[in-house]
């Protein structure tokens, strides 16, 4: 496809949604199930989860409950396309690990159990016994449970999940590391802090009642469309929303909604966001110091007028500590610094505080936009700041919103995937399976990483996902990773995480969750968490891409059987054959949370885990909601910017409308109007013009650290867009070369990959026109 730069002046949704998904279709020539299937998407008990996000399904559910990215997504999976055995005998892997990720994942769906076989360079297929016993062979023979990983993406249910956790620790080990820790670990680490739950307090409920909300680092016509309905309703009832973004994603600023026959054949559309905050990337600790600066001039100002309050005293006396502390640190930034950090002017820092003061339900939704970065924690719990200072969470229609990933990325922590052991019911797990969990804390994504490169991780067992992909610094950690002495990938298509392999290295295909799961009992349902902590049943409806798939949990327990010592109280066998005991097993663990699983899971519209906050209980060690002392505005204190470092660019790794995570659709980005490449690299003019930088160039990007490696990635092309000056941004996974492995947030560790020190050097100039 040739390519092309345009800006595009459509909304979000409408046509040119409905014809991505119609191009989707044929291409991955989804047979009539596939497309058949969408109608069932996202219908509970007789119909699947979406695939793509994690964000809620009301109930009842619409007609067409799918977006464009979801029906993309279930096209993928639903595909006609196979890669089997065949395909194999045609490419050797040193061959194929020069493909792209869009090449190999367009191969469609694995149906074989495969070896890799040294001789031939070849995945060659293998029984499933053969597989399994060899596998539990070679984790056995490590010298300690701690040299293997087992990694989880966030899309196995929570029967799988929960599977997968018993499975690592009845082996011996913590070292459960999952995507989280690349994404909303900011989260899990922020919030218990601040306000003593882990997750969102938020439900669809309180979406309907909210009157102002604000968006903080989240491309939601992208990566959670189906959240435009309810901004769309909320601005439809007047309320107002606040988006701080450096870049002025589409679809948060016009959406013309798919499911409105009338905006459809109109062509009219609905404005979004009433106020854009263009902030710098990592300004968003100094622009919300500014808005509560100015909410403290506000209220100043009424307490003299003898006017309500602004800041919501009662709720602050009450249910908060910290105040005081937080008062004076805001008190004592000067406008002038905060300008500078934040990229805003005070005006619109206090344009943002009058609104926000004007409303009296206010939700706070944010992605990764807060979480990948330095003080990933820190711009969280300045967000909760912001709601604590008028009383805006544990009431109907306020409270935080972070808008979760992968489909049950929630789903897993809450049934023990977690390297962290203070998370895990450990005398409960005793007492039902007579076990100890290992006590030593267990490894995360970055920690497994750095085990990987020094030698003292042998072994990398995934639940799906594309982790070479996915993770930080790819130079160091790629060759590394085929030093691994055992690598097994459970997963649904070809990626680069199978490719570049251990030395002993086998594919295990799964079903997906939107195909027909047959055990011994029956057809299976499963269930899964979303953003708003709702808990639903689920089943496929599509018939399985291949004779040979088995389900996930039934690979689990066939491990399970294979590496761990019989447990008489646990049949295994039973378990697959009826995951009603899975759930009933997990009810016993958490019964808090899940007591008459098997019951509720089928309630209309599923069920809420309990969550102190959302009714002002706060499970703090203080037992109020704690206001936390930013103490610092800084973006990267390690790498420091300075005037004099003025060459030295702050990137972030974005996604773009075509893709999900490593899974590549296509090349273009049609809400950025970037077509046909995603080799791109995009620049503030003025940027561009101080660097001698022509639109067209290509250049080579490097990282502006000093730690003696090299990490570089290009030649990318220079593309000059609406992003603030000393800000660029470029690709996830291609530039993920560029992140350093301990470039990560300070407590939670979750790689930033949002504010990435970089230089960049022209290699090829245009000449002219801007055609290369
Ligand atoms: N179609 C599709 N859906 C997806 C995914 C996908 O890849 N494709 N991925 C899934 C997963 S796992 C996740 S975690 C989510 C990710 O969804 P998002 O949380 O939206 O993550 P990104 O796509 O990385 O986009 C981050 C946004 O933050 C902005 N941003 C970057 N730096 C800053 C900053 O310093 N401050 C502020 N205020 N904004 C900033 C960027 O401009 C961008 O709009 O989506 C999920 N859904
Ligand atoms: N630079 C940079 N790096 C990032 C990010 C970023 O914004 N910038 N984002 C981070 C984030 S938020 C996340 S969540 C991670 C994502 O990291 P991962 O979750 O590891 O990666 P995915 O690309 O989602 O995994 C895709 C693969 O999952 C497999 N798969 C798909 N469906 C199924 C299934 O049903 N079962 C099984 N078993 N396998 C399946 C397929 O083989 C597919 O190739 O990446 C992180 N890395
Ligand atoms: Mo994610």
């Amino acid at each position: 496809m040739t390519q092309k730069f345009k800006p595009y002046r459509g909304a979000s949704g409408g046509w040119g949604s409905a014809y991505s998904v119609g191009n989707i279709l044929l291409r991955e020539r989804t047979p009539f199930v596939g497309a058949h299937a969408l109608l069932k998407q996202n219908r509970p008990i007789e119909g699947f989860a979406c695939v793509s996000c994690a964000w809620a399904k009301p109930h009842p559910s619409k007609p067409l409950a799918f977006c464009e990215n979801g029906a993309k997504a279930t096209a993928w999976e639903t595909t006609s396309l196979r890669c089997t055995p065949e395909f194999f005998a045609r490419h050797r892997l040193s061959e194929l690990r020069n493909w792209s990720d869009y090449d190999l994942e367009q191969q469609g769906r694995l149906t074989h159990p495969l070896r890799w076989d040294a001789d031939s360079d070849r995945y060659l297929p293998v029984t499933w016994e053969e597989a399994i016993a060899e596998i539990a062979a070679e984790l056995k023979a490590l010298e300690h449970p701690d040299e293997a990983v087992f990694y989880a993406s966030g899309r196995a249910s929570l029967e799988a999940s929960y599977l997968w956790q018993l499975l690592a620790r009845m082996y011996g080990t913590n070292n459960l590391p999952d995507s989280s820790n690349m994404c909303h670990e900011s989260t899990s680490v922020a919030l218990p802090e601040s306000i003593g739950v882990p997750v969102g307090t938020v439900t669809l409920n309180d979406f309907a009642h909210a009157d102002g909300l604000m968006i903080f680092g989240h491309n939601t016509s992208s990566n959670s469309p189906r959240l435009l309905h309810e901004l769309e309703a909320a601005r439809e009832r007047g309320a107002p929303i606040l988006t701080f973004n450096p870049l002025r994603e589409r679809g948060l600023e016009r959406f013309t909604d798919p499911q409105s026959p009338t905006q459809m054949l109109t062509g009219s559309s609905i404005v979004i966001s009433t106020h854009y905050h263009q902030v710098a990337i990592g300004g968003d600790v100094a622009a919300i110091a500014g808005i509560c600066k100015a909410l403290l001039a506000l209220d100043d100002a009424a307490i003299e007028a003898g006017t309500a309050r602004v800041l919501d005293s009662a709720f602050i006396a009450q249910h908060t500590q910290g105040f005081d502390a937080f008062e004076q640190e805001i008190r004592g930034y000067a406008w002038e610094t905060l300008e500078r950090r934040s990229g805003l002017t005070r005006g619109a820092m206090e344009a943002a505080a009058t609104v926000y003061a004007s409303r009296e339900r206010v939700i706070a939704i944010y992605g990764m936009g807060l979480t990948q970065h330095r003080h990933g924690v820190l711009n969280v719990q300045m967000l909760v700041n912001l709601l604590l200072a008028r009383g805006n969470i544990g009431k109907e229609g306020a409270g935080i919103c972070p808008v979760r990933g992968h489909s049950n990325v929630q789903g897993q922590r809450t049934v023990g995937i977690t390297e962290k052991v203070e998370m895990v019911p450990v005398d409960t797990l005793r007492e039902q399976f007579g076990f100890e969990v290992p006590p030593k804390d267990g490894v995360s994504t970055v920690d497994a990483c750095e085990g990987i490169i020094a030698g003292r991780i042998k072994a990398f067992v995934s639940l799906g996902g594309n982790f070479v992909r996915a993770a930080p610094d790819t130079g160091q950690l790629e060759p590394a990773w085929s030093k691994l002495r055992l690598t097994v990938q459970i997963v649904t298509k070809l990626n680069r995480s199978t490719l570049v392999h251990g030395q002993k290295a086998y594919i295990l295909p799964c079903l997906g969750r939107t195909e027909i799961d047959t055990q011994a009992s029956g057809e299976q349902q499963h269930t899964t968490e979303d953003s708003t902590a709702c808990i639903r049943a689920w089943r496929g409806v599509a018939k399985p891409a291949g004779e040979l798939l088995r389900s996930e949990p039934a690979i689990i327990a066939a491990l399970a059987k294979a590496l761990l010592p019989a447990n008489p109280r646990i049949d295994w066998d039973a378990w697959v054959a009826d995951y009603g005991l899975i759930r009933d097993a997990i009810a016993t663990t958490y019964p808090d949370i899940f007591h008459d699983f098997n019951v509720r899971m089928l309630e209309p519209g599923g069920f809420h885990k309990p969550l102190g906050a959302s009714q002002r209980q706060w499970e703090t060690p203080s037992g109020k909601a704690q206001f936390i002392v930013p103490g610092t505005l800084a973006v990267n204190d390690d790498v420091e910017q300075s005037p004099e470092r003025r060459e030295v660019l702050n990137l972030m790794t974005i996604r773009s409308n075509d893709q999900f995570n490593t899974t590549v659709y296509g090349d273009n980005d049609r809400f950025r109007g970037i077509y046909g490449t995603r080799s791109v690299i995009l620049l503030h003019r003025n940027d561009m013009a101080r660097l001698s930088l022509d639109e067209g160039d290509q250049v080579q990007v490097s990282t502006a650290v000093d730690d003696g490696i090299h990490r570089s990635v290009g030649p990318l092309r220079v593309t000059p867009y609406d992003i603030p000056e000393g800000c660029c941004a470029g690709y996830y996974p291609e530039c993920n070369a560029l992140v350093p492995l301990w470039h990560h947030e300070e407590k939670a560790k979750v790689p930033a990959a949002k504010s990435i020190p970089v230089t960049l050097r022209r290699v090829i100039a245009v000449t002219g026109n801007g055609n290369p």
